[in-house]
């Protein structure tokens, strides 16, 4: 094919022994910000990452993380041959085979358990990954689909407000970037973009600095709520009853926009019943907040225009989660808030470049279909048939995943073949039978999607593959070659598929792509809600109360399940991102202590003090590490960060084991933010 645009130039730094070379390329990572890079390369090795200014919104800077990337792509963890297990389950010690080898027991082992057990005995496991449109739901789709394997619900984020948003709009492209400065009020609900998306901040800021108002709904003090105007530090999992009271108020104060209602929604008179109960004074006693001040946040909302709300995914991780998205995201149909820059909602963009992945060979099959989030269960407890065979790709379960002891037990069973493909030995990757290592985003093509801003850019590899490392593509396309599921004249590698998926992107996007430039919806990058872009449900209305919703939430849309805290464990444990690492990748890098952070209060009570070493516990498991004494985190409530590897605490668990494997309201999402434990001094254990 011809090569997208060339995207190299020499390189201003000299670099001993000759010039070095800047590559662009763009981060295809699971951030909302997508940024282009520039990649310096000197003699074939990475030698620095910096952001370009080929991305307008990222233009310039790039996050500390994945400025250290280059030591992922070299480090001592990197796999780089494939190979078996030679020791015991997570001993992690292994032999190196060939390529060949690998491949042909992993299809010896998959046809086995085909026969044995029929197709839903092979579980592939994977969530985001690179996070690319070629990492992921394309060959390794058409192969699982065709050999009839166990089918996934990726349910590990986003499931919840994704649900939401889907019944209420239809995954309707929302505010980007860019147009928060338009914004008279910003409303950040769960969200911390000083470290989940760093590229929005200098957006806030714009806006503060032209007088926008900022309210952060949040348990702790992020960098953003210290400079809010108003910070409702809520218990968590309470967020439904907070937007609820809202909702109470535009009704009751006659500021709901009925025109509006009226003309684009179905619903609306079912919300304003259920929000009915919600006072001001009742719904603050359960978030655990003042009523003036949730009064003066109802006021606020209703009284400003243009008025954004930000829907991020740390409210939706709890037994409400999903309520708690719906009645977020409804306020601004309630309140009238669209029709003008800067107003309505913002959240995943994900959904706005209408790609349906038509490049998947084959149509879903009716196999079982399993809940990722009950990973633990379906290797521990799932019968007729059992799991035999768990492919694991673009995911590290072992530390991700809730309930990870049993995830753990899992992982060590003997009678189970593991395969795990991956680009650094990580948690999971220690309980392989079979290991293949996976190259990483400098090493091929990639689309990296943001899902903040609306954008959409093809990485580029910026040098070979490390070791013997090959593409998800290249792998998938042989192994379904070796499975005889893949036909002559389909992609069978990384290029053929690149041609694919270039030729079937709806409209220039492909052509723009394959020019250099950069491609933009219809709509164009900054829509308007309700002036660029509609509703995308079934009638083009905004569907208030989802008949489906309704059946399937276990009290029904608008309503509150009660606090599961107990005497025993009384604390809210929440785990948001941080900024060390994306998800778990980059965990491997080394990094100061991991620290459990928790109020002055709860530490008095509990005779603790700064520094201390605490074991964090409940009846799933518990977690050993140093303690922070902080007034930035609600009392009641205590966090550790997502993402952590085992190595990184005292007692090797980290925070999945903490965290229980129910679900979501909706959706059926992992309750991350929903752990309830308690803390005690390592010493006195
Ligand atoms: N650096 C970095 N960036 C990332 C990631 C990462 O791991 N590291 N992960 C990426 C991914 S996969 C995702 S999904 C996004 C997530 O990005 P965010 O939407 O920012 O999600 P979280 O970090 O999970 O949580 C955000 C905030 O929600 C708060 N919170 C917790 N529980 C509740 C609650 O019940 N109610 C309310 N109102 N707030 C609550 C937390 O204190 C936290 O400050 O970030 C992406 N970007
Ligand atoms: N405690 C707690 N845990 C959480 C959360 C939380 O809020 N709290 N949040 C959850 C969220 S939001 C998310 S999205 C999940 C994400 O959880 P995971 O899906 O497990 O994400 P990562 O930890 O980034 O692991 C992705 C793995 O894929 C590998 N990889 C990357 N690119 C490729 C590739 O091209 N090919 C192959 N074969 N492998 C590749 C990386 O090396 C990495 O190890 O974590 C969840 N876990
Ligand atoms: S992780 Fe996010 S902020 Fe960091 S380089 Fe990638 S897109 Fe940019
Ligand atoms: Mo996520």
């Amino acid at each position: 094919m011809a090569s997208p645009a060339k995207a190299e130039r020499p390189g201003k730094k000299a670099v001993l022994g000759g010039p070095a070379t800047v590559v662009d390329t763009a981060c295809p990572l699971d951030c909302p910000d997508a940024c282009s890079l520039a990649v310096t390369v000197h003699h074939g090795t990475v030698m620095s990452l910096d952001g370009s200014e080929n991305n307008p919104v990222t233009g310039g800077f790039i996050c500390a993380k994945v400025r250290r990337f280059g030591e992922r792509v070299y480090g001592p963890d990197r796999l780089l041959h494939p190979a078996v297990r030679k020791g015991r389950k997570g001993d992690g010690k292994f032999t190196r085979v060939t390529w060949d080898e690998a491949l042909a027991l992993v299809a010896d082992r998959m046809r086995a358990a085909k026969a044995k057990w029929g197709g839903a005995s092979i579980l592939p496991y994977s969530y985001g990954g690179s996070n690319g449109l070629l990492t992921q739901d394309n060959l390794d789709a058409t192969l699982w689909r065709r050999f009839g394997a166990s089918r996934l619900a990726r349910t590990l984020c986003a499931a919840p407000t994704g649900a939401a948003n889907m019944a209420l709009y239809g995954k309707m492209p929302s505010i980007t970037y860019q147009d928060y400065p338009e914004a008279k009020l910003i409303v950040l609900w769960g969200v911390n973009p000083s470290a989940s998306g760093i590229h929005l901040i200098p957006y806030v800021r714009d806006a503060q600095a032209r007088g926008a108002t900022l309210v952060v709904v949040d348990p702790r003090t992020t960098p953003l709520a210290r400079s809010a105007d108003v910070h409702l530090a809520v218990n968590p999992g309470t967020d439904v009853v907070v937007a609820l009271a809202m909702h109470r108020h535009l009704f009751a104060t006659g500021r709901a926009d009925e025109a509006f209602l009226r003309e684009h929604t179905r619903g609306a008179e079912q919300l304003r019943e259920r929000a009915a109960e919600w006072t001001f004074e009742r719904a603050a006693s359960v978030a655990g907040v003042d009523a003036a001040t949730l009064e003066h946040v109802a006021e606020l909302y209703a009284s400003s225009s243009p008025a954004l709300v930000k829907c991020g995914w740390g409210l939706e991780r709890n037994r409400n989660g999903g309520n708690a998205a719906m009645a977020v995201l409804a306020l601004p149909a309630v309140g009238g808030k669209f029709g003008v820059r800067g107003g309505g909602y913002s959240m995943s963009n994900s959904a706005s470049w209408n790609i349906d992945r038509t490049w998947i060979g084959a149509p879903e099959p009716d196999t079982r279909l399993v809940n990722m989030n009950h990973l633990g269960r379906a290797l521990t407890e799932y019968r007729d048939p059992p799991v035999d065979v768990l492919f694991v790709y673009n995911c590290n379960p072992a530390a991700t995943v809730p309930d990870q002891r049993r995830v753990l037990e899992g992982l060590g069973r003997d009678d189970l073949f593991t395969v795990v493909f991956e680009q650094v030995m990580t948690d999971t990757a220690l309980y392989a039978d079979v290991l293949l290592p996976a190259t990483t985003f400098l090493e091929g093509y990639d689309f990296a999607r943001a899902y903040g801003p609306i954008s959409l850019e093809l990485g580029r590899p910026v040098v070979d593959a490390v070791g013997e490392s090959r593409s998800n593509a290249d792998v998938f396309g042989e192994l379904a070659s070796r499975l005889g599921v893949l036909g002559e004249q389909e992609p069978a590698g990384e290029l053929d598929l690149l041609v694919r998926v270039l030729d079937s992107l709806p409209g220039a996007i492909g052509a723009d792509i394959r020019t250099g430039a950069r491609p933009a919806p219809p709509f164009g990058s900054r829509p308007i809600q309700f002036v660029d872009v509609f509703p995308n449900t079934s009638d083009g209305r905004v569907d208030l109360f989802s008949a489906a919703l309704e059946a399937s939430a276990p009290r029904g849309l608008y309503r509150y399940q009660p606090d599961p805290a107990t005497r025993q464990y009384p604390l809210a444990l929440i785990s948001p991102a941080s900024d060390r690492t994306i998800s778990s990748t980059l965990g491997e890098l080394p990094r100061p202590d991991v620290k459990l952070l928790m109020h002055p209060a709860d530490a008095t009570a509990r005779g603790l003090v700064d520094k201390d070493l605490v074991r964090v516990f409940n009846e799933l498991g518990e977690v050993h590490c140093e303690l922070s004494v902080t007034a930035a985190v609600r009392p009641g409530t205590v966090s550790l960060p997502k993402g952590l590897w085992r190595r990184s605490t005292r007692n090797g668990f980290t925070t999945t084991a903490l965290t229980p494997d129910t679900l979501t309201d909706l959706g059926g999402g992992a309750c991350f933010n929903d752990a309830r434990v308690q803390v005690g001094s390592l010493a006195t254990a």
